[in-house]
């Protein structure tokens, strides 16, 4: 039964909140602490958080505890545990996250897609990196690095082993980075219609490209929008909130 205080907290809960890019490291302790803030403050009175990848800047595997690692999973665990859902999708940084930490967290990982009802419009939700459909080279390093094989191979090494190969390869891509345009490293329009059009999504949220914004355009004659996340930095973060009556995006 419902007592009077729950109806209360159910009627508040109407708030789904969305974040990425956070790239939470040792450091930028500024980062984390807005983080955490958000965890154990305003996320508390929402129905759900999505945190759409790259919520740490490197992740190689659950059995890593190094900081600020602890401390987020168990303002996370406290999250879901008074009631906020929390979803996870992977981004190009901590594709690594596993079972281990969904469950120690309380966190529902999804799909690289996935489509949620969001207040009666088909959304569609990932990290971004497969939209960047232009930069080939990442893409075959991302379809490799995505097979059971790949993943076993370096889960199985010890961990010191891959908290240098972890360094190396922050290394390499900000290298590879520099190099590349910045076309490259944007979305493909068409990659995005199609991918809407295949899974029926009139609206599109993502993160990744570190652009935010909100574009407009027309798919098969219906109007649709696609929603860039901010990345977070020391002194600028923000999230995406909707309620029923619309979204509004916020800065921390
Ligand atoms: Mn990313």
């Amino acid at each position: 039964m419902l007592s009077p205080f729950s109806i209360k907290l159910a009627t508040m809960r109407n708030e789904i909140l969305f974040i990425s890019d956070l790239h939470l490291t040792i450091e930028r302790p500024e980062v984390t602490r807005k983080f955490i803030k958000l965890l154990s403050g305003r996320a508390t009175e929402a129905k759900a958080l999505y945190i759409l990848g790259d919520l740490f800047d490197t992740w190689i595997g659950d059995d890593d505890f190094s900081p600020p690692i602890r401390k987020i999973k168990k303002h996370l665990k406290a999250l879901t545990s008074q009631g906020t859902a929390v979803f996870y999708i992977h981004g190009n940084r901590d594709f690594l996250i596993g079972e281990r930490f969904s469950r120690e967290t309380g966190i529902t990982l999804l799909d690289e897609y996935s489509v949620i009802d969001l207040y009666n419009t088909p959304t569609l939700l990932t990290h971004g990196d497969l939209l960047c459909t232009d930069d080939l080279p990442y893409q075959a390093f991302r379809l490799k690095s995505h097979t059971s094989e790949w993943q076993d191979n370096v889960l199985s090494k010890p961990l010191i082993f891959r908290l240098l190969y972890a360094r190396w390869y922050r290394l390499r891509s900000y290298f590879h980075k520099r190099k590349k345009s910045q076309d490259i490293m944007d979305v493909n329009q068409q990659t995005i219609e199609q991918v809407m059009a295949k899974y029926q999504a009139r609206r599109l949220i993502h993160g990744h490209t570190h652009r935010p914004a909100v574009h407009d355009f027309q798919l098969q004659g219906a109007k649709t929008q696609r929603f860039v996340l901010a990345e977070w930095k020391k002194d600028s973060a923000s999230l995406l909130s909707w309620s029923k009556s619309g979204y509004k995006v916020e800065s921390i």
